[in-house]
């Protein structure tokens, strides 16, 4: 029956428009097909089958008046980003600030290893770089080795045409904590773009979550960003502990070096990646958060 559907669906693709979600609320999906935006609802049968539509996903709706329509098919995802929730991304920027608000390296390496487990690229993005002295700042150097990095200030512009290449072409998803600058980042590169930004508390030190909803912006330049909500904590990925240095690129080099083929690179003897910790090719601090994250992942899997 559910075949039957479905080869009568894709025989009947003719009248039918591609696009991508840009946006969506209480039920409507907004899709842009290169030139107008859709107001589309959901085909009945999506929910029955408690399927969804995310942003990023390219869909085929069927046209109504007015630029109204139905999607009838959500066409097959490269890949899904759970949080924030975006599919087809091929890159995700994930801001920080350099200060105001401090940045928080134990939410970086878990965002890391998230992007990580989705098939999505990572550049690292420190923005706010006006507020220090020279830029030099120890987190910066220490990611600045493993992952593709840019330091901006979307305040005086510094940085911004690097981060602007690094767009072209590609859709990406802008994630970070609130206050660090998303919005503000998108704004300065889009000149017409006005998204809601606002100060950070000055007495916390937190961003506000300006931002509320996920939303896909077509750049001038070609490409898309999606905006997302700031969040201040984030769940790992379903993983088995073994897999989870895999999703560290530093510990690439001393795969298959271990004594133990299923080394886990914490109490074995003999760990090729435990000697590059020691002797400061890996950095300690990623790796103390690294076994940190493994507790979580063993504890996980006793339950
Ligand atoms: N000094 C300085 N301030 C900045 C810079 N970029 C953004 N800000 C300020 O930081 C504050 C927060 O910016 P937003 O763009 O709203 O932050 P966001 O990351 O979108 O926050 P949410 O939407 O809450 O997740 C605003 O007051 C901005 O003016 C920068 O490069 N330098
Ligand atoms: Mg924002
Ligand atoms: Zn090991």
């Amino acid at each position: 029956m559910e075949n039957w559907l479905v080869s009568k669906l894709l025989t009947n693709t003719e009248n039918l428009v591609e696009g991508i979600v840009l946006r969506g609320y209480s039920g409507y999906y907004y899709v842009h097909d290169g030139r107008e935006e859709w107001e589309c609802s959901l085909r009945g049968r999506f929910r029955r089958e408690k399927q969804q539509a995310f942003v990023g996903d390219r869909v085929l709706l069927r046209p109504g008046h007015g630029f109204k329509g139905v999607i009838e098919r959500v066409l097959p995802r490269t890949t899904l980003l759970v949080r924030p929730p975006v599919a087809n991304v091929d890159q995700a920027v994930i801001v920080f600030a350099v200060r105001e608000p401090d940045p928080n390296p134990w939410l970086l390496d878990r965002f890391l290893v998230l992007v990580s487990t989705s098939g999505v690229k990572p550049l690292i993005c420190f923005n706010k770089v006006d507020l220090t002295k020279d830029g030099q700042v120890e987190l910066v150097s220490r990611y600045r080795e493993i992952y593709p990095l840019v330091v901006i200030s979307a305040k005086t512009g510094e940085g911004l045409e690097l981060l602007c290449q690094a767009l072209g072409g590609k859709v990406s998803v802008f994630a970070g904590p609130s206050g660090v600058g998303k919005s503000t980042i998108l704004n300065a590169l889009h000149p017409g773009l006005a998204l809601k930004t606002a100060e950070i508390s000055a007495k916390l030190k937190r961003g506000r979550h300006t931002t509320r909803h996920v939303e896909l912006i077509a750049m001038p330049q070609g490409g898309f960003v999606a905006d997302t909500p700031g969040f201040s904590s984030l769940d790992l990925p379903d993983i088995k502990p073994e897999e989870l240095s895999g999703h560290y690129p530093e510990m690439d080099a001393y795969f298959g070096k271990c004594r133990f083929n299923q080394c886990l690179h914490d109490r074995e003897p003999d760990c090729a990646v435990k000697g590059a910790v020691e002797s400061g090719l890996i950095n300690k601090e990623r790796y103390f958060q690294y076994l940190e994250f493994l507790k979580e992942l063993k504890e996980r899997r006793r339950y």
